[in-house]
């Protein structure tokens, strides 16, 4: 539990980033540290990669290992292949993609099926014959990502908000994190553009994906670049493909789960908790809470299952003020590790064993949580059913 206990940010799927404060009248009076010493985003990236190529061993020199989080979303996976395309056709260099943790979610399951991308498996890469690892979609000191310790990090690029600030200057020789922007892939779009790489069909489709997702058709976090990507990527991308992976067909274990969801769900006012127990696939706790939150006069939804020793939480909201990570942090009364800004937050905790009490002891602890922080209790019924309401009733 001591390495779970660390409240962390975990990139969730669908996140984006919270609108930043307005800074300070004063701001631009204080001289700002040059971002890539006064240099275009491209070539400064081009220094990092050749660098770190000219130090490596020469039988390693110009291989690259792009990684991102385990258990990649469309914006994992289409920033990698955003940066394969950048750094094959862009920078002449090799690499290879490598991705981690099994992929659940039937949309991305369809993806790297329709796309057919070569995607190898971490466990499987030989590290030792890269000189350098690049990294999408995360950061090196997140949670859920696992770097080679032998292999230096070159390069990031990411959306999502730092936990702990580095030190300046310790950071990877090319860092481009922008938490303004709703995805990743959008930043490899534009070293692409900025580049003129010419995009292929499979690889603008992985990025309209990525885009797409994550900003939930440009109608979350999206800003001006992310708009860009979306439409040129687009009028690039294989319509019927992404159409397909849109709608992928999905097993029969999922209509299972939908029923058992159905059962287990609680109305309480304007909160449903849904508490699945023991679940086949850990995608479908999210899923799940995106359900619910759609029913009318639901405003918030917290979802949970336990998978392979774990207690995956999701929590939605759709209320327009409303803050899903720090209800997400008292939700978890300081267990788990969490993550997530504006209306969407994810969280996970360490099972104590495998049996059925530890799982019920921790749905028991969150449902009595979640009930004090969220239910308004302004409603009637929650006198007369302080159990809440069945939804299959
Ligand atoms: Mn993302």
């Amino acid at each position: 539990m001591t390495d779970s206990a660390r409240p962390s940010a975990v990139p969730i799927e669908g996140e984006g980033s919270e609108p930043e404060q307005a800074p300070p009248l004063d701001a631009e009076l204080v001289e700002a540290p040059r971002r890539f010493d006064g240099l275009p985003p491209v070539e400064h990236l081009g220094r990092a990669l050749r660098a770190a190529s000219e130090a490596a061993d020469p039988a390693v020199a110009g291989r690259f290992l792009i990684l991102t989080h385990r258990g990649p979303d469309p914006d994992a996976i289409g920033a990698c292949e955003g940066l394969r395309l950048l750094i094959e056709k862009g920078f002449a260099f090799r690499c290879v993609v490598a991705t981690h943790g099994k992929v659940h979610r039937a949309e991305n399951v369809a993806l790297l099926r329709t796309l057919d991308l070569d995607l190898e498996v971490y466990g499987e890469v030989d590290v030792t014959e890269f000189c350098g690892v690049l990294l999408v979609d995360t950061q090196p000191t997140f949670r859920h990502t696992v770097v080679p310790e032998a292999l230096p990090v070159v390069a990031v690029f990411d959306h999502h908000r730092s936990p702990q600030a580095e030190e300046p200057g310790a950071g990877p020789p090319h860092e481009d994190v922008r938490t303004d922007l709703g995805a990743t892939s959008s930043i490899l779009y534009e070293y692409l553009r900025d580049m003129e790489v010419p995009i292929d069909c499979s690889t603008a489709s992985a990025l309209f994906c990525g885009v797409r997702y994550d900003t939930a058709d440009l109608s979350r976090n999206a800003a001006p670049l992310d708009e860009e990507a979306y439409l040129s990527l687009f009028a690039i991308a294989d319509r019927q493909r992404v159409a397909a992976i849109d709608r992928p067909p999905l097993s029969r274990g999922y209509y299972r789960h939908v029923s058992r969801a159905l059962e287990t769900a609680r109305q309480h006012g304007p909160l449903v908790v849904a508490l699945m127990g023991e679940v086949e696939n850990p995608e479908h706790v999210a899923e799940m809470a995106d359900f619910f939150l759609r029913m009318k006069g639901c405003s918030w939804v917290v979802a949970g299952g336990a998978f392979e020793g774990e207690y995956v939480l999701s929590l939605r909201t759709d209320y327009a003020f409303g803050k899903a990570y720090p209800l997400m942090e008292r939700v978890l009364g300081g267990e788990g590790s969490f993550g997530g800004h504006g209306h969407i937050a994810g969280g996970r905790i360490t099972l104590e064993d495998a049996g059925l009490s530890a799982v019920k002891s921790v749905e028991r602890k969150i449902r009595k949580n979640a009930l004090a922080v969220i239910s308004t209790g302004s409603d009637d019924d929650d006198h007369t059913a302080p159990e809440g309401k069945r939804l299959d009733e």
